[in-house]
């Protein structure tokens, strides 16, 4: 595996002007737009579905045939929405590239929306991030005046509305049906699946739910060909992504890279642990991803080894822990933020994660005892696999592996009084 990063989303990150169209335009953008035009849409679906590109939100699933999934004909108007609703714990890849190269990102809806013959598409970005929104904005408005949105674009007979909108903060509204909820002006709670967005989405139409990352790597697709872009990455994890790097790392930051890069060389890169530290643990998707050691420095971080390995792929925000930080501490305030986000529609991921946020308060106090392990596991039997989305799923996962991983350390806080760990040296838990 080469070492090599492959910057194709973030190569003009460091342009003072990237954000604006001219700059987009001077580096070449917007042309793949007008080589999709001179294309059949089913072509288009054909090459990214060639290309390999599985979703870049954390689930992996493979873009060109989701868009396959949309039927032939529908009496309601099918929909393109792009997930910016970037929440998962320790994930910094899609906000930094809206900031940056907010055109990527509409040229690849412009694309997307018409392989799939959808007239309408909508962004869907969280509420928070205002400097990300004002950027989308700006961006839709350079866009329309050039005419590559709104009625008959460049004269092609094609019309495209592109819509930002944004979310109120909820981290349930990146879940893709949750996220429809909101979108329609409801509170943003999961949908029973089936039937898939792909059948009944937005307004009951079908609809494509794909992340920003997915869209923007379309227009290099269409520029470059489908070979090119499997020609980087795995076997069944094909091109590059962005990975995040945070936490207790020298060079923290956006790192793109091949599918399949380890930990280890992405870290050479970033200039290793922080000096004079070692690396304790680490997330390779997110904290809803089990967490790994520097047992797993050279898992190729794609989508199969790393299940393999017995975590998840997931987001590729890899969050570095180094031997300072108190995975218990680490845990509870992931288990502070599940419990806080819970939508409470299902009991097992509502009630659940109020209890873990009890017993690590319990815990991290020096109150505990070993029968709080056993609660712990218990508590993660019932939520795992029980709960009606993936975010009950996600939040047993840090929960579990931590306490395979560092028992002792659990114990620790109850044979001595407390968390063994001295606040004022770890950086990240103060
Ligand atoms: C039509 C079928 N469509 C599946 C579609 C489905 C969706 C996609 C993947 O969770 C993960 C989660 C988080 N006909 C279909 C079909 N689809 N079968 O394929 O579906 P699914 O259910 O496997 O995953 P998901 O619900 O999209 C995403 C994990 O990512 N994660 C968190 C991510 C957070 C962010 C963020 O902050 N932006 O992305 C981190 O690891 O736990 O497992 O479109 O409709 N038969
Ligand atoms: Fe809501 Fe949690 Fe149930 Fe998902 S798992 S529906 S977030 S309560």
């Amino acid at each position: 595996m080469s070492t090599t990063l492959t910057p194709v989303l973030s190569r003009t990150w460091d342009q003072p002007d990237s954000f604006t169209l001219a700059a987009y335009e001077r580096e070449g953008g917007y042309r793949a737009m007008r080589t999709a035009f001179g294309m059949e849409p089913d072509a288009i679906v054909q090459a990214v579905k060639d290309s390999g590109l599985r979703g870049r939100g954390g689930a992996g699933f493979p873009t060109g045939m989701k868009w396959g999934f949309l039927p032939p004909s529908s009496p309601n108007p099918r929909y393109l929405v792009v997930n910016a609703d970037e929440s998962e714990p320790g994930t910094c890849k899609d906000i930094p590239l809206m900031l940056a190269n907010p055109h990527v990102l509409v040229e690849g809806v412009i694309i997307s929306s018409y392989a799939i013959r959808s007239n309408h598409a909508f962004i869907y970005v969280r509420g928070e991030v205002l400097h990300v929104i004002r950027r989308l904005q700006q961006a839709v408005a350079e866009a329309y005046e050039a005419g590559y949105l709104g009625k008959d674009i460049l004269g092609t007979g094609y019309d495209l509305e592109l819509v930002v909108h944004t979310g109120a903060g909820a981290y349930i509204c990146g879940e893709e049906t949750a996220l429809l909820d909101s979108l329609e002006g409801y509170r943003g709670q999961p949908r029973l699946k089936p039937p898939f967005p792909a059948v009944a989405g937005l307004y009951g139409g079908p609809t494509v739910i794909n992340n920003v990352e997915s869209i923007a790597s379309v227009p290099s697709i269409v520029a470059n060909g489908a070979d090119w872009f499997a020609s980087m990455g795995t076997e069944k994890s094909k091109g590059f992504g962005i990975f995040s790097l945070s936490g207790h790392v020298t060079r923290p930051g956006q790192y793109e890279a091949p599918l399949g890069i380890t930990l280890r060389e992405l870290l050479d890169m970033a200039g290793g642990v922080r000096k004079g530290h070692r690396l304790k643990f680490w997330t390779p998707g997110g904290s809803s991803t089990p967490l790994f050691t520097d047992e797993h420095l050279d898992v190729p971080l794609d989508f199969e080894s790393v299940g393999a390995a017995g975590s998840m792929l997931g987001t590729r925000a890899l969050q570095i822990f180094d031997e300072t930080t108190c995975v218990v501490r680490a845990v509870q305030r992931w288990s502070e933020f599940y419990a806080h986000e819970s939508c409470g529609k299902c009991t097992p991921c509502r009630e659940g994660t109020y209890w873990y946020k009890q017993v690590f308060k319990r815990l991290e106090a020096g109150q505990g005892t070993e029968e709080d392990l056993q609660t712990l596991l218990d508590l993660s039997d019932n939520i795992l696999g029980r709960s009606f989305c993936a975010l009950g799923d996600g939040a047993t996962s840090p929960v579990t592996s931590s306490i395979k991983l560092f028992r002792d350390e659990y114990i620790a806080h109850f044979t001595q009084g407390g968390c063994p760990f001295d606040p004022a040296k770890s950086t990240v838990w103060a």
